[in-house]
């Protein structure tokens, strides 16, 4: 037998395995294929950018590590993040940050950016067939020196940030028209203090004043949708974050816009998965940034975690797959970057697709009817079912690269592309 017929004969009992329980897996690879991820642009520079890329990230936020091969050029980024899709199963989507605009043609301030230094993206997504998403970036900046952007006491330093972000809100407009899928803008900021902060409910009035201002032009929902997404804390901005989950939780009720979960962004204890039944209550559609804390928002590669398989199953039982918009936000300089993306998208997909595998019915019956050592042991057995053979036929129907055939393929992409940079 062969290694194409070996998966696929593994899929067949596999199926069989998962019938038994009630769960059609043909179904649910149905479902998987059609779920896109928004990968991240900045884990191919460090959250470097190419506006000014030498200038350094500042903001609370930290890649460590310098391992070789990072894109030091947008064609280099295109290349490595056309190797990543290359190496994934099902469509995904691209999230830009504005530093990552094309200034070839000449440099642009923040508050001077416009669509045509997103052309040269939009493009090459059209032909690659990908969506774009946007960030606005209030970071790695002269003007958020004094730790503060759209909140800062001065209204010449707000009003920048403000016309800033007004800027980036028509670009996603601009993608989602050239593109024909509606591009979410999310917008964090770094903005709080390293120590006891006495000014604490001015600033938070800034900020409400600075986000309405952004929010009067109302743009076509059709072509873009806001976000906004909240933190605890940062390195060097301890004692207090201006945007935080109160504030936006707040503020994305009050406006109807989409709130964004950030798992690092919240107390270590904390379950971000927990939120989900919680905030769409009174929220419409959420956008998740999946990533990795340990022990702070460090930012480390997404893995098949608790918190992320956890985070996808309340999704699902909250029947809200098709409400979310699933980001991903982690930068680690440390490893092969490209591997990175690989390992975290598809440590993503898989928790998707497990999560799809549990047999919701059967439990939500046990559970109606009182049943709950039946429901506890099936979601203990659910555990053991063979979900691998299941993940590896998607690969295959998919033509990528199967399970730890991706070492190689990595491999092979930092001998020929990487390590000559
Ligand atoms: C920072 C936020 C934010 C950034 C990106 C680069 O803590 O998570 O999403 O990681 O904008
Ligand atoms: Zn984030």
């Amino acid at each position: 037998m062969n290694k194409s017929e070996m998966i696929q004969k593994s899929y067949e009992l596999a199926r069989e395995q998962y019938a038994g329980i009630g769960v059609n897996t043909d179904a649910v690879l149905q479902i998987l294929d059609k779920v896109a991820i928004s990968l991240h642009c900045w884990q191919t520079d460090d959250v470097s950018g190419f506006e000014n890329p030498d200038a350094g990230l500042s903001g609370g936020i930290q890649a460590t590590g310098n391992y070789p091969g990072k894109a030091r050029t947008i064609e280099e980024a295109r290349a490595d993040l056309e190797k990543v899709y290359s190496l994934l199963p099902g469509k995904h989507r691209l999230s830009l940050h504005a530093i990552y605009g094309d200034f070839r043609q000449g440099k642009a301030d923040r508050d001077k950016i416009e669509p045509k230094h997103f052309e040269s993206w939009v493009n090459w997504a059209k032909i690659i067939g990908i969506g774009l998403d946007f960030n606005c970036t209030l970071f790695s900046h002269p003007k958020a020196d004094s730790g503060y952007t759209l909140s800062d006491l001065n209204p010449g330093i707000r009003n920048f940030w403000v016309e800033h972000v007004r800027r980036c809100r028509d670009i996603s407009a601009y993608m989602g028209r050239a593109l024909r899928t509606r591009c979410v803008h999310n917008i964090w900021i770094p903005d709080g203090s390293k120590d006891l902060t006495v000014n604490r409910f001015k600033h938070r009035a800034y900020l409400k004043e600075s986000l309405d201002k952004i929010l009067e032009k109302s743009q076509d929902p059709a072509l873009m949708a806001d976000a906004v997404e909240a933190k605890l804390f940062g390195i060097g901005i301890e004692a207090y974050t201006v945007g935080s989950h109160e504030f936006y939780l707040g503020y994305a009720v009050a406006k109807k816009i989409m709130l964004c979960l950030d798992i690092g962004h919240f107390h270590p204890t904390e379950q971000v998965s927990d939120k989900v039944s919680a905030v769409f209550q009174f929220i419409d559609e959420l956008l998740f940034h999946v990533t990795r804390p340990i022990r702070w928002d460090s930012d480390h590669v997404v893995t098949l975690n608790d918190e992320v398989r956890a985070l996808f199953e309340e999704i699902i039982w909250a029947d809200k797959l098709d409400k979310v918009n699933i980001g991903l936000d982690f930068f680690d300089a440390s490893i092969n970057r490209i591997g990175a993306y690989i390992i975290g998208t598809r440590a993503a997909q898989k928790a998707i697709l497990l999560a799809l595998l549990n047999p919701t019915d059967k439990l939500r019956e046990y559970e109606e009817n009182g049943q709950n050592f039946e429901r506890l042991a099936l979601l203990e057995e659910a555990k053991a079912k063979p979900f691998g053979a299941v993940w590896d036929y998607f690969c295959l129907q998919h033509d990528v690269p199967v399970g730890e055939a991706i070492i190689n393929e990595i491999q092979q992409y930092e001998k020929n592309v990487l390590n000559k940079r």
